[in-house]
C-alpha cells in the first residue's frame, strides 16, 4: 500500500478491569455484579449467584492478578510498543456500594498509580467508565439500571474520576457494548450491562429498553459533566458490532436485516443524534412497551451527545426469511431466522471469522454518523498450547488478526474513514467474558493459569507478541 496510517495512529491493546485486576475485595473495594458470575465452560453458560456462595468458583476474583502486577505487565506493553492501553474503571473500587456520599480514597489512588505508570512508559489510558461490572449492592438495592435512581450514582461516579484523572486521561466511553443486552436479551448479558435478573419474561423486553434509554441518559449528563471538567475530553460511546447480513438477494431478506441491525444501532443512534429514533418508538408502540422518559431527560440526550464511537468487531451475523434454509428464529423479527453465512468460517466457540466485515462496518457506521471511530476491540479467542519450550505457536492469532488489520488499512487508506487507534482484545490473556474460562485466550501475552484457577500466574510472550511488535513499530505496514 503506498499510503499510509497515519502517523499518530492508536495502536494498542484492551483488557477491563473485572477480568483482569482480580483483588475483588482488597483495599475497600466493594463486591461488584461480576464478583457473582461463576465459571462457565465452552458452551455450558456462567451462572449468576446470590452474593458470593462457598463452593463455587468465581475466575474474576484473582483474574490474572493484574491489580498487582501492572508494573510488571506495563513493561511487557511498553516492550511491545503499545501507544494505548484500553481498560475500565471498577465502579465499587470508587464507590463500593454506589451510594457512599465520599468516594474510597485507596481506590482512587489505585488508578492514579495505574495511569501514572502507564504515562511514564509513553503510553496513553483509554478508559470506560461501567465494563460490563458496577457495585453489587445496586442490584440488591435497586433493582438495577431499569430504575432511575441509580443514573445520579453513575453520574456522581463519573463526575469523581473525570475531575480526579483530569489531567491524565482524554479518551473515555462511557458503557460498554452498551447494545449487548438488546441481542436476544440473554441473561448474562442484561445482568453485565444492567444488574438485571428478570424471571417475568412477559416484562424482560420492556425493562431491557427502559434499562438501555436510562444507561443513555446516564451517559449524556455524563458527557455533559465531562466537558464541563474538561473541555479537551474525548468521550465515546462503546458498541458491539455484529452487522446482520442478507442471506440472500431476495427482498425479504433484505428486509430483515435492515430490521435486525436496527436492533443494534438503536443505542448508537441515541448516542449520537441525541434522540429516540422513530423506529424504536414504533416498536415500543406495537409492543404495547411504555418507556418512562421526561422532556429534561430528552434535552439531555441531545445536549450530551458523543464525540466519537469506539466498537468492537469480533465477527458477523446472518439472517434469513427463506424456508428452504434452516435456523435459529430471531423473536423480535417474525418469520425471519439467524442462519450460519456458508462462505465464511467459525472460531471454535462458533464465532464466526469475517475481516472484511470490518472494513464493512467502519465503512457504514462512519456513512451513519460522520464521526471518528476508535476499534476497541477485535482478537481471536483460542486454545493455546504451550510447548515444553514454554512458547505458544499462535499462528492462528496472527492470521487473525493480520487479515484484520489489512481490512482496516483499506478502510483508513482507501476508503478515508477517520479511525482514532485499534486496540485488540486481551492482548494479555484474561478471563473470558462469556465463559469465564481462562483458557478462551485472546493474548500476545500468555498468562499461565487454568480454567479451574490453577496455575503460576507467570506471563510469556507468544509468536503473536513479536508479530505486533513489528506491526506497530511499522505503523502497520509490515503485516
Ligand atoms: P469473550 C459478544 C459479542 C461481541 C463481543 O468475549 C462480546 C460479546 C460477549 O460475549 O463481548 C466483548 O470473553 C466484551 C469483552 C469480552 C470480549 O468481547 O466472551 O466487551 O468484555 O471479553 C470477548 O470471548
Amino acid at each position: 500500500m503506498s499510503a499510509k496510517m497515519p502517523k499518530d495512529f492508536l495502536w494498542g491493546g484492551a483488557i477491563a478491569a473485572h477480568q483482569a485486576e482480580g483483588a475483588w475485595n482488597v483495599a475497600g473495594r466493594g463486591m461488584s455484579t461480576a464478583d457473582v458470575m461463576t465459571a462457565g465452560g465452552n458452551g455450558i453458560p456462567r451462572k449468576i449467584t446470590k452474593g458470593v456462595i462457598e463452593g463455587e468458583y468465581y475466575p474474576n476474583h484473582e483474574a490474572i492478578d493484574f491489580y498487582h502486577r501492572y508494573k510488571e505487565d506495563i513493561q511487557l506493553f511498553k516492550e511491545l510498543g503499545l501507544k494505548c492501553l484500553r481498560t475500565s474503571i471498577s465502579w465499587s473500587r470508587i464507590y463500593p456500594t454506589g451510594t457512599e456520599e465520599e468516594p474510597n480514597e485507596a481506590g482512587l489512588q489505585y488508578y492514579d498509580d495505574l495511569f501514572d505508570e502507564l504515562q511514564a512508559n509513553g503510553i496513553e489510558p483509554v478508559i470506560t467508565l461501567s465494563h460490563f461490572e458496577m457495585p453489587y449492592a445496586l442490584y440488591e438495592e435497586f433493582g438495577g439500571f431499569a430504575n432511575k435512581e441509580v443514573i445520579p450514582l453513575f453520574v456522581k461516579f463519573a463526575k469523581t474520576v473525570f475531575q480526579r484523572y483530569r489531567d491524565k486521561v482524554t479518551y473515555w466511553m462511557t458503557f460498554n457494548e452498551i447494545n449487548n443486552q438488546a441481542d436476544g436479551q440473554e441473561p448474562l448479558h442484561v445482568w453485565t450491562n444492567s444488574a438485571m435478573i428478570i424471571e417475568d419474561d412477559s416484562q424482560k423486553e420492556a425493562l431491557v429498553f427502559q434499562a438501555g434509554v436510562n444507561e443513555l441518559i446516564a451517559s449524556a449528563a455524563a458527557v455533559i459533566e465531562g466537558k464541563k471538567i474538561n473541555p479537551e475530553f474525548q468521550i465515546g460511546c462503546m458498541m458491539a458490532y455484529v452487522p446482520v447480513y442478507p442471506y440472500s438477494c431476495a427482498p425479504a431478506d433484505l428486509m430483515a436485516s435492515v430490521k435486525a441491525n436496527e436492533r443494534r444501532y438503536f443505542y448508537s443512534d441515541v448516542h449520537v443524534r441525541g434522540k429516540i429514533p422513530t423506529y424504536v418508538q414504533k416498536y415500543w408502540a406495537k409492543k404495547g412497551i411504555t418507556i418512562e422518559i421526561t422532556p429534561e431527560e430528552q434535552a439531555l440526550l441531545k445536549a450530551g451527545t458523543v464525540d466519537y464511537i469506539g466498537f468492537s468487531y469480533y465477527m458477523s451475523g446472518t439472517i434469513s426469511t427463506l424456508d428452504e434454509v434452516a435456523g435459529t428464529p430471531t423473536e423480535d423479527i417474525p418469520g425471519a431466522k439467524i442462519v450460519s453465512n456458508p462462505y465464511i468460517s467459525a472460531s471454535d466457540w462458533g464465532w464466526p471469522i469475517d475481516p472484511v466485515g470490518l472494513r464493512y462496518v467502519l465503512n457504514t457506521i462512519y456513512q451513519r454518523y460522520d464521526l471518528p471511530l476508535f476499534i476497541v476491540e477485535n482478537g481471536f479467542g483460542a486454545y493455546d498450547q504451550l510447548t515444553n519450550e514454554q512458547q505458544v505457536h499462535d499462528d492462528y492469532r496472527i492470521t487473525y488478526l493480520k487479515e484484520h488489520i489489512e481490512q482496516m488499512e483499506k478502510a483508513v487508506v482507501e476508503d478515508g474513514v477517520p479511525l482514532l487507534g485499534y486496540t485488540p482484545w486481551g492482548i494479555i490473556d484474561i478471563v473470558s467474558f462469556g465463559s469465564g474460562e481462562m483458557e478462551k485466550r485472546y493474548g500476545m501475552i500468555y498468562v499461565d493459569k487454568d480454567n479451574t484457577g490453577k496455575g503460576t500466574l507467570n506471563r510469556l510472550k507468544k509468536d503473536s507478541f513479536a508479530w505486533y511488535q513489528q506491526v506497530i513499530a511499522s505503523n502497520g505496514e509490515t503485516l
